[in-house]
C-alpha cells in the first residue's frame, strides 16, 4: 500500500505537526540493522538510531529472541508484594554497571517516569532522614526531563511548559543553560567556557538556603536542547556545591546512558558522581519500554527503617519490571558486552566529530556541537519561521533521500548508531549535505 493511502486520522501523534504530516504520512512497516522499511517498500537509514534508542541496531536478533522467549513463557506478573526473575537478573546486571555504589534500581516504563520517580525518591530521602523541609527542586534552562508533570517543571523547554505554567509543581527553581554560540560555538566536545553558570546552585541555596534543596537534576549532556556538552569543570563545580549544602545530584541519562558516551554511564567520562542515575531507551536499547532509576547505597538504606512489614516507598507502575520488558534488558546488556557495543562507540566519535564538523564551514549553519556520539548542527531559522527550515530537510531526505533524520526546531540532531559502519554514516552526512544545500 502505498504511504499516502495509510489511514493516520485516529492516531494523534506525539510531539508532531499532525495536519502537516497526515498530508503526506510517513509511515515506518519495518526495520533491520541500521535500516527501516516504510510503508511503500523503500529502504532509509537512521540518522537517528531511533529516537536515541537504539544503538545496537534495530532487531537485533539476540534480542528479538529474548523477547520471544519470554513472552511466551511468562508474560506478565505483578511486582508489587511478588517478583518476577528476568526482573531481578536484570536490577543486578545493571547495577552492576553502574559506578560503584550504585546498588539498587527501580524500574520504570519510560524516561519520564523515571525522572518523576527520582524526584520522589530524593524527598523521601531526606524525609526518612529527618530532613523533611528539604523540598524544593532545582532543574536548568532548556533542561528536557520528559513530560510528567515532574519532569516538566523541573525541565526547561519552554514550548513544553507554556501550557501548563500555572499548574507545573510549585517549590522548583531553575539554574541557566549553558548555551552560549558567542563563547563556545563549534566547540569540538566539552566547552572551555561556563563552568561559572554553576554557581547559580549556589545562587538558589543563598536564596532559598540550601538546608530547603533537595535535589537538582541535570543532563550531564543535555539532548533535546541540541546536544550541549557541559563546560569543562562545570559537573565538578555542581557536584561541589550540592557536597556544600546537603544537595542530591540527579543526572539524567535517559540519552547519555547505555554507550552514548563511549561507556556505561556518564560518570565514567566525566569523573562526576552523582547520587542519583536515571535511564530509559538504551536500557532495552528500545525494544521493549523500560526505564531505571539507580540509586546510591545510602539512599535505598534510608528508607529501610521502621516495622519491616510496611512498605518503604509508595510508588510504583503496573509494568515496573515487566518480565518482557526485562528479558528485552538483559538481551541488550548481553549484546552490549558480548559485541563490545560501548568500545565501538568510543573508537567511532572521533570520525563522527570530524564528519559533523565538517558542516562548520556551511554558510547555512550557526553551531556544531558534538561529544561522544552525540551531535547537533544548528542552522540559522527563517526569518519569521523558526523551525520551518528543519523540518523542511527531515522531509526531504525522508521522501527524496530515503534517509531518516531527526530535526529539533532548526537544529539536525545526530544520534549515529553505536556500531555504525563508517561508510554507510559518511555517505549519510554527504547527504545530508546536500539537502540543507538545496532547500531555501
Ligand atoms: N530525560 C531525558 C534526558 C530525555 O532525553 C526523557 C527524560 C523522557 O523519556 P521518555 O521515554 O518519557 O520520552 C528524555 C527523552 C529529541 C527527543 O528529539 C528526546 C527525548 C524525547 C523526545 C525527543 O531529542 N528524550
Ligand atoms: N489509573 C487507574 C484507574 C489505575 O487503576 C492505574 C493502575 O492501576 C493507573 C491509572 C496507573 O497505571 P500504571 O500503573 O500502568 O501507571
Amino acid at each position: 500500500m502505498p504511504a499516502a493511502a495509510a489511514n493516520t486520522d485516529a492516531l494523534w501523534m506525539p510531539f508532531t505537526a499532525n495536519r502537516d504530516f497526515k498530508q503526506k504520512p510517513r509511515v515506518i512497516t519495518g526495520a533491520s540493522k541500521h535500516h527501516y522499511t516504510a510503508s511503500d517498500g523503500t529502504r532509509l537509514y537512521d540518522t537517528f538510531s531511533g529516537l536515541w534508542t537504539t544503538g545496537a541496531g534495530h532487531c537485533h536478533p539476540k534480542i528479538v529472541e529474548a523477547v520471544q522467549k519470554q513472552v511466551a513463557e511468562l508474560d506478565y506478573a505483578m511486582t508489587f508484594q511478588m517478583g518476577n526473575d528476568k526482573a531481578f537478573a536484570l536490577a543486578e546486571r545493571v547495577t552492576g554497571l553502574a559506578p560503584d555504589g550504585f546498588t539498587n534500581c527501580f524500574f520504570t516504563n519510560s524516561g519520564s517516569e523515571s525522572v518523576d520517580t527520582a524526584l520522589k525518591i530524593a524527598l523521601g530521602y531526606h524525609r526518612a532522614r529527618g530532613e523533611g523541609n528539604r523540598t524544593r527542586l532545582i532543574g536548568r534552562e532548556k533542561g528536557y526531563h520528559g513530560v510528567n508533570f515532574g519532569g516538566m517543571s523541573v525541565g526547561g523547554i519552554v514550548p513544553n511548559r507554556k501550557v501548563f505554567s500555572a499548574n507545573l509543581i510549585p517549590g522548583v527553581d531553575h539554574i541557566r543553560h549553558t548555551m552560549n554560540l558567542e563563547h563556545n560555538a563549534f566547540s569540538r566536545g566539552q566547552p572551555q567556557w561556563g563552568a561559572h553558570l554553576a554557581d547559580d546552585l549556589e545562587g538558589l541555596a543563598a536564596l532559598h538556603d540550601g538546608s530547603n534543596i533537595a535535589a537538582v537534576i541535570v543532563e550531564p549532556v543535555a539532548g533535546s536542547a541540541g546536544v550541549l556538552p557541559p563546560p569543562v569543570g562545570y559537573l565538578e563545580k555542581l557536584r561541589e556545591i550540592c557536597d556544600r549544602h546537603g544537595i542530591l545530584l540527579i543526572f539524567d541519562e535517559v540519552i547519555t546512558g547505555f554507550g552514548r558516551l563511549g561507556g556505561a554511564f556518564a560518570p565514567e567520562r566525566f569523573g562526576v558522581m552523582p547520587d542519583i542515575i536515571t535511564t530509559a531507551k538504551g536500557l532495552t536499547n528500545g525494544v521493549i519500554p523500560m526505564g531505571a532509576v539507580l540509586v546510591r547505597d545510602e539512599i535505598y538504606d534510608a528508607f529501610m527503617q521502621g516495622p519491616e512489614h510496611m512498605i518503604e516507598l509508595f510508588h510504583g507502575y503496573t509494568y515496573s519490571g515487566h518480565p518482557v520488558a526485562a528479558a528485552a534488558g538483559l538481551a541488550a546488556m548481553d549484546v552490549y558486552e558480548q559485541e563490545g557495543v560501548f568500545e565501538q562507540a568510543a573508537g567511532l566519535e572521533k570520525t563522527f566529530e570530524d564528519i559533523v564538523h565538517s558542516f562548520a564551514d556551511h554558510p547555512r549553519v550557526i553551531d556544531v556541537r558534538n561529544i561522544g556520539m552525540m551531535g547537533a548542527i544548528e542552522l540559522e531559522p527563517r526569518d519569521g519561521a523558526p523551525g520551518a527550515r528543519g523540518l523542511e530537510i527531515h522531509k526531504k531526505c525522508f521522501w527524496d533521500e530515503h534517509l531518516v533524520v531527526r530535526n529539533g526546531m532548526d537544529t539536525i540532531q545526530c544520534s549515529p548508531f553505536l556500531n555504525s559502519d563508517v561508510d554507510e554514516m559518511q555517505a549519510a552526512f554527504e547527504t545530508i549535505r546536500r539537502v540543507i544545500d538545496s532547500v531555501d
